[in-house]
């Protein structure tokens, strides 16, 4: 599937290029018209909005959308974003919570009437606390049944082999539970 124009033809690196490869969709009602529509994550770190413009037996993704965050089009830090869309903080509205290659990333929802207001992306986990690996998948849920959601992160690695080769590439699923509702984000 190839969208021109491009999420961002401003850039040459968007133009003419596949929003599904390498991409990681999260599916939603994100305009709450009963329909299912998909927010992508793709190679380069972008970060946007495909809007079912079709009913939610015959959906139809005809053009892309872009997603503010701190008044600029979404992008993470580096590539191969994966986005997770759920309320991080608990404040009653639905937050952005991101990985990469380098990390997992927070963008906070300041809106009001309805409206959106993403912040920029903010640091939940960086390299030291994720390890070894790279293109960090993240999930928002209870992942210890205590109540208070955690986060559950996908990662890859390929590991280095004795002689210096490289093993088959292999992954994990890390998870970070939330020590106190009160802690606030990146708790853990
Ligand atoms: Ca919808
Ligand atoms: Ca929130
Ligand atoms: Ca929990």
């Amino acid at each position: 599937m190839i969208f021109k124009p491009a999420p961002d033809d401003s850039d040459p690196r968007f133009a003419g290029y596949s929003v599904l490869q390498s991409s990681s969709p999260f599916v939603l009602d994100w305009d709450g018209d009963g329909d299912l529509d998909l927010v992508v994550g793709m190679i380069w770190g972008k970060v946007f909005l495909l809007r079912n413009r079709g009913t939610p037996k015959a959906p139809a993704f005809t053009d892309t959308e872009e997603i503010l965050a701190g008044g600029k089009s979404l992008r993470t830090w580096l590539h191969k974003a994966g986005p997770w869309v759920a309320d991080w903080d608990g404040d009653g509205l639905r937050d952005l919570v991101i990985g990469d290659e380098r990390g997992v990333w927070w963008c906070r929802n300041a809106g009001k009437d309805g409206k959106d207001d993403f912040a920029a992306p903010e640091k939940l986990l960086g390299k030291e606390e994720l390890g070894e690996g790279y293109r960090f998948k993240p999930c928002v849920a209870d992942g210890n049944g205590d109540g208070l959601p955690d986060l559950l992160v996908g990662t890859t690695f390929t590991p280095r082999e004795e002689g210096g080769g490289y093993g088959r590439t292999g992954g994990n699923v890390l998870l970070f539970p939330r020590v106190r509702a009160e802690d606030g984000p990146g708790a853990r």
